[in-house]
Protein backbone atom coordinates (compact mmCIF):
# COMPACT_ATOMS: atom_id res chain seq x y z
CA UNK A 1 0.00 0.00 0.00
CA UNK A 2 2.98 2.26 0.50
CA UNK A 3 4.53 1.63 -2.66
CA UNK A 4 0.75 2.70 -4.62
CA UNK A 5 0.99 5.94 -2.26
CA UNK A 6 4.64 6.43 -2.85
CA UNK A 7 3.89 5.47 -6.91
CA UNK A 8 0.85 8.36 -6.69
CA UNK A 9 2.76 10.70 -5.13
CA UNK A 10 5.41 10.66 -7.43
CA UNK A 11 3.03 10.61 -10.60
CA UNK A 12 1.40 13.87 -8.84
CA UNK A 13 5.00 15.66 -9.18
CA UNK A 14 5.39 14.67 -12.50
CA UNK A 15 2.64 15.79 -13.98
CA UNK A 16 2.33 18.87 -11.91
CA UNK A 17 5.58 19.73 -12.90
CA UNK A 18 5.23 19.04 -16.86
CA UNK A 19 2.07 21.91 -16.53
CA UNK A 20 2.59 25.29 -16.89
CA UNK A 21 1.39 27.27 -14.25
CA UNK A 22 -1.38 29.38 -14.72
CA UNK A 23 1.06 32.85 -14.51
CA UNK A 24 3.60 31.49 -17.27
CA UNK A 25 3.19 34.04 -19.94
CA UNK A 26 3.29 33.19 -23.46
CA UNK A 27 4.94 36.27 -23.77
CA UNK A 28 7.23 38.41 -21.83
CA UNK A 29 9.17 41.21 -22.83
CA UNK A 30 11.01 43.83 -20.64
CA UNK A 31 11.36 47.50 -21.46
CA UNK A 32 14.49 50.01 -19.28
CA UNK A 33 12.98 52.91 -17.60
CA UNK A 34 13.16 56.60 -18.38
CA UNK A 35 13.21 56.04 -22.05
CA UNK A 36 9.88 57.75 -21.82
CA UNK A 37 11.67 60.36 -25.11
CA UNK A 38 10.78 58.59 -27.94
CA UNK A 39 14.08 59.23 -29.87
CA UNK A 40 16.11 60.61 -26.81
CA UNK A 41 14.89 63.94 -27.12
CA UNK A 42 11.10 64.07 -26.63
CA UNK A 43 9.36 66.33 -23.51
CA UNK A 44 6.38 65.42 -21.59
CA UNK A 45 2.93 67.93 -21.89
CA UNK A 46 3.49 70.86 -19.18
CA UNK A 47 0.30 70.28 -17.52
CA UNK A 48 1.00 68.65 -13.90
CA UNK A 49 -1.80 65.68 -14.81
CA UNK A 50 1.07 64.18 -17.32
CA UNK A 51 3.24 62.56 -14.10
CA UNK A 52 6.67 61.24 -14.75
CA UNK A 53 7.22 57.40 -16.16
CA UNK A 54 3.21 57.96 -17.14
CA UNK A 55 4.46 56.72 -20.86
CA UNK A 56 7.28 54.49 -19.89
CA UNK A 57 6.92 50.93 -20.45
CA UNK A 58 8.60 48.44 -18.13
CA UNK A 59 6.73 45.19 -19.37
CA UNK A 60 4.85 43.57 -21.93
CA UNK A 61 2.82 40.24 -21.73
CA UNK A 62 0.39 38.22 -22.85
CA UNK A 63 -1.19 35.43 -20.73
CA UNK A 64 -3.33 32.32 -21.92
CA UNK A 65 -6.98 32.16 -20.03
CA UNK A 66 -9.36 29.63 -21.93
CA UNK A 67 -10.24 30.90 -25.25
CA UNK A 68 -9.10 34.38 -24.71
CA UNK A 69 -5.76 36.26 -24.24
CA UNK A 70 -4.95 38.92 -21.98
CA UNK A 71 -2.13 41.60 -22.78
CA UNK A 72 -0.18 43.61 -19.95
CA UNK A 73 1.64 46.31 -20.60
CA UNK A 74 3.38 48.24 -17.44
CA UNK A 75 4.47 51.12 -16.84
CA UNK A 76 6.76 53.16 -14.19
CA UNK A 77 4.03 55.29 -12.66
CA UNK A 78 0.57 54.15 -10.61
CA UNK A 79 -1.70 54.77 -13.42
CA UNK A 80 -3.88 57.60 -13.10
CA UNK A 81 -8.06 58.83 -14.01
CA UNK A 82 -7.67 62.50 -14.31
CA UNK A 83 -10.25 62.93 -16.78
CA UNK A 84 -12.86 60.55 -15.81
CA UNK A 85 -13.00 58.23 -18.04
CA UNK A 86 -16.12 56.53 -17.00
CA UNK A 87 -18.11 59.70 -17.86
CA UNK A 88 -17.61 59.22 -21.02
CA UNK A 89 -17.85 55.23 -21.43
CA UNK A 90 -14.16 54.62 -21.31
CA UNK A 91 -11.69 51.73 -19.10
CA UNK A 92 -10.85 53.70 -16.31
CA UNK A 93 -7.99 55.51 -17.11
CA UNK A 94 -7.53 59.15 -19.17
CA UNK A 95 -3.61 58.94 -20.25
CA UNK A 96 -1.93 56.01 -21.75
CA UNK A 97 -2.69 54.82 -25.93
CA UNK A 98 -0.79 51.37 -26.15
CA UNK A 99 -0.64 49.88 -29.54
CA UNK A 100 0.60 46.27 -29.90
CA UNK A 101 1.99 45.08 -33.65
CA UNK A 102 1.94 41.59 -33.98
CA UNK A 103 3.79 39.77 -36.85
CA UNK A 104 2.45 36.63 -37.40
CA UNK A 105 5.06 34.95 -40.68
CA UNK A 106 7.94 36.98 -40.97
CA UNK A 107 7.95 37.27 -44.85
CA UNK A 108 9.61 40.38 -46.53
CA UNK A 109 6.34 42.86 -47.90
CA UNK A 110 3.70 40.41 -45.96
CA UNK A 111 1.13 42.23 -44.01
CA UNK A 112 0.46 46.31 -43.01
CA UNK A 113 3.68 48.23 -43.36
CA UNK A 114 2.57 51.43 -42.46
CA UNK A 115 1.65 52.11 -38.65
CA UNK A 116 -1.82 53.82 -37.48
CA UNK A 117 -2.81 57.07 -38.64
CA UNK A 118 -1.10 59.72 -35.79
CA UNK A 119 2.05 58.11 -34.98
CA UNK A 120 4.07 58.78 -38.87
CA UNK A 121 5.96 55.45 -38.49
CA UNK A 122 6.57 52.36 -41.38
CA UNK A 123 7.70 49.30 -40.25
CA UNK A 124 10.62 47.49 -41.85
CA UNK A 125 9.90 45.29 -44.34
CA UNK A 126 10.24 42.23 -42.69
CA UNK A 127 8.50 43.21 -39.76
CA UNK A 128 5.24 44.53 -41.54
CA UNK A 129 2.23 43.18 -38.93
CA UNK A 130 -1.01 40.91 -39.21
CA UNK A 131 -2.66 42.27 -36.18
CA UNK A 132 -3.06 45.39 -34.15
CA UNK A 133 -4.38 45.70 -30.47
CA UNK A 134 -5.34 48.78 -29.10
CA UNK A 135 -5.36 49.44 -25.49
CA UNK A 136 -7.15 52.51 -25.01
CA UNK A 137 -9.35 54.18 -22.54
CA UNK A 138 -12.16 55.08 -25.66
CA UNK A 139 -15.06 52.40 -24.95
CA UNK A 140 -15.47 50.10 -28.29
CA UNK A 141 -18.10 52.16 -30.14
CA UNK A 142 -15.42 55.10 -29.96
CA UNK A 143 -12.37 53.00 -31.41
CA UNK A 144 -14.58 51.32 -33.85
CA UNK A 145 -15.88 54.44 -35.44
CA UNK A 146 -12.29 56.22 -34.95
CA UNK A 147 -10.27 52.78 -37.24
CA UNK A 148 -13.61 52.85 -39.78
CA UNK A 149 -12.92 56.42 -40.45
CA UNK A 150 -9.23 57.08 -40.17
CA UNK A 151 -7.80 53.46 -41.17
CA UNK A 152 -10.29 51.82 -43.09
CA UNK A 153 -7.63 50.17 -45.17
CA UNK A 154 -5.79 48.61 -42.00
CA UNK A 155 -9.78 47.66 -40.40
CA UNK A 156 -8.56 44.13 -41.01
CA UNK A 157 -5.68 44.17 -39.25
CA UNK A 158 -7.21 46.22 -35.96
CA UNK A 159 -8.12 43.96 -32.89
CA UNK A 160 -10.31 45.60 -30.35
CA UNK A 161 -10.53 44.35 -27.11
CA UNK A 162 -13.66 42.35 -25.38
CA UNK A 163 -12.63 44.44 -21.73
CA UNK A 164 -10.17 47.00 -20.94
CA UNK A 165 -8.39 47.88 -17.57
CA UNK A 166 -6.49 49.05 -14.59
CA UNK A 167 -4.26 47.21 -12.03
CA UNK A 168 -2.06 49.08 -10.41
CA UNK A 169 0.75 50.26 -12.78
CA UNK A 170 -0.65 47.66 -15.42
CA UNK A 171 -3.02 47.97 -18.53
CA UNK A 172 -4.90 44.99 -19.28
CA UNK A 173 -7.01 43.90 -22.44
CA UNK A 174 -8.88 40.88 -22.78
CA UNK A 175 -8.79 39.93 -26.48
CA UNK A 176 -10.22 36.85 -28.15
CA UNK A 177 -7.25 34.18 -29.24
CA UNK A 178 -9.58 34.20 -32.47
CA UNK A 179 -9.50 37.83 -33.35
CA UNK A 180 -6.17 37.92 -32.83
CA UNK A 181 -5.89 34.77 -35.12
CA UNK A 182 -4.96 32.40 -32.63
CA UNK A 183 -2.46 31.75 -29.87
CA UNK A 184 1.02 32.86 -30.34
CA UNK A 185 3.33 31.24 -31.58
CA UNK A 186 7.54 30.98 -31.67
CA UNK A 187 8.38 33.29 -34.31
CA UNK A 188 5.71 35.48 -34.00
CA UNK A 189 7.11 39.05 -33.75
CA UNK A 190 6.09 42.04 -31.31
CA UNK A 191 5.90 45.56 -31.39
CA UNK A 192 4.65 47.97 -28.31
CA UNK A 193 4.70 51.21 -28.67
CA UNK A 194 3.52 54.07 -26.29
CA UNK A 195 1.29 57.09 -27.35
CA UNK A 196 -1.62 59.49 -25.03
CA UNK A 197 -4.95 59.02 -25.66
CA UNK A 198 -6.84 62.39 -27.08
CA UNK A 199 -10.00 63.14 -27.35
CA UNK A 200 -10.00 64.99 -29.28
CA UNK A 201 -7.40 64.13 -32.01
CA UNK A 202 -6.20 66.40 -35.23
CA UNK A 203 -8.35 65.33 -38.46
CA UNK A 204 -6.23 62.39 -39.53
CA UNK A 205 -4.72 61.32 -36.53
CA UNK A 206 -6.36 57.81 -34.90
CA UNK A 207 -6.87 59.42 -31.19
CA UNK A 208 -3.49 60.55 -30.90
CA UNK A 209 -1.74 63.31 -29.20
CA UNK A 210 0.94 65.49 -31.17
CA UNK A 211 4.65 65.89 -30.35
CA UNK A 212 5.44 69.23 -31.73
CA UNK A 213 8.91 71.30 -31.55
CA UNK A 214 7.80 72.84 -28.20
CA UNK A 215 5.83 71.33 -25.21
CA UNK A 216 2.48 72.66 -24.17
CA UNK A 217 -0.17 72.56 -21.87
CA UNK A 218 -1.19 69.24 -23.92
CA UNK A 219 1.30 68.74 -26.74
CA UNK A 220 4.93 66.71 -26.46
CA UNK A 221 7.66 68.62 -27.54
CA UNK A 222 11.07 67.65 -28.79
CA UNK A 223 9.70 67.13 -32.32
CA UNK A 224 8.73 68.80 -35.23
CA UNK A 225 5.59 70.61 -35.91
CA UNK A 226 5.20 69.12 -39.18
CA UNK A 227 4.62 65.32 -39.88
CA UNK A 228 8.46 63.90 -40.41
CA UNK A 229 8.75 63.14 -36.72
CA UNK A 230 7.59 59.50 -35.22
CA UNK A 231 4.63 60.45 -32.59
CA UNK A 232 6.49 57.33 -30.12
CA UNK A 233 6.86 58.06 -26.67
CA UNK A 234 8.32 54.53 -25.74
CA UNK A 235 8.77 51.54 -27.56
CA UNK A 236 10.42 47.88 -26.36
CA UNK A 237 13.23 46.47 -28.71
CA UNK A 238 15.01 44.22 -29.27
CA UNK A 239 16.09 41.97 -26.93
CA UNK A 240 13.10 42.95 -24.82
CA UNK A 241 15.13 42.64 -21.54
CA UNK A 242 15.06 45.52 -19.94
CA UNK A 243 18.91 46.43 -20.85
CA UNK A 244 20.47 49.67 -21.17
CA UNK A 245 21.63 49.26 -24.62
CA UNK A 246 17.75 49.29 -25.41
CA UNK A 247 17.06 52.72 -24.90
CA UNK A 248 20.32 53.32 -27.26
CA UNK A 249 18.26 50.94 -30.00
CA UNK A 250 14.82 52.56 -29.08
CA UNK A 251 16.80 56.42 -29.77
CA UNK A 252 18.03 55.15 -32.96
CA UNK A 253 15.28 53.46 -34.60
CA UNK A 254 12.89 56.87 -33.91
CA UNK A 255 15.91 59.16 -35.09
CA UNK A 256 13.66 61.16 -37.71
CA UNK A 257 15.44 64.00 -40.15
CA UNK A 258 12.57 66.23 -41.79
CA UNK A 259 13.43 67.76 -45.17
CA UNK A 260 13.33 71.39 -44.96
CA UNK A 261 12.20 71.84 -48.57
CA UNK A 262 8.93 69.05 -48.22
CA UNK A 263 8.87 68.53 -44.48
CA UNK A 264 5.43 66.35 -44.53
CA UNK A 265 7.20 64.55 -47.81
CA UNK A 266 10.00 63.41 -45.46
CA UNK A 267 11.02 59.66 -45.12
CA UNK A 268 9.15 58.16 -42.06
CA UNK A 269 11.18 56.15 -39.32
CA UNK A 270 11.28 52.08 -40.13
CA UNK A 271 10.34 50.52 -36.89
CA UNK A 272 11.68 46.75 -36.17
CA UNK A 273 10.12 44.57 -34.10
CA UNK A 274 10.82 42.25 -30.94
CA UNK A 275 11.26 38.29 -32.13
CA UNK A 276 11.57 36.63 -28.51
CA1 LIG B 1 10.61 52.28 -20.88
CA1 LIG C 1 3.94 39.91 -41.53
CA1 LIG D 1 11.79 51.53 -24.61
Amino acid sequence: MYARLACWTLLAALVSASLPTVADPLVSLKDPTRDDDGPGVFKYPTDPVYKPGTFDITAFEVHRKGANLVFKVTVRSRITDPWDSRSWDGNGFSLQFAQIYVDQDHKDGSGFCEGLPGLNVKFKKESCWEKVVLISPQGRSRLKSEVRQKAAALEKGVVIPKVTRVKGKTLEAVVKARDLGGVPKKGWGWLVVMQSNEGYPDRNDLLTRKVNEYAGKHRFGGGSDWNCDPQVLDMVVAPGKGLDGEKEAQHKALAFTCNEADPDGSPLVELPMVYP
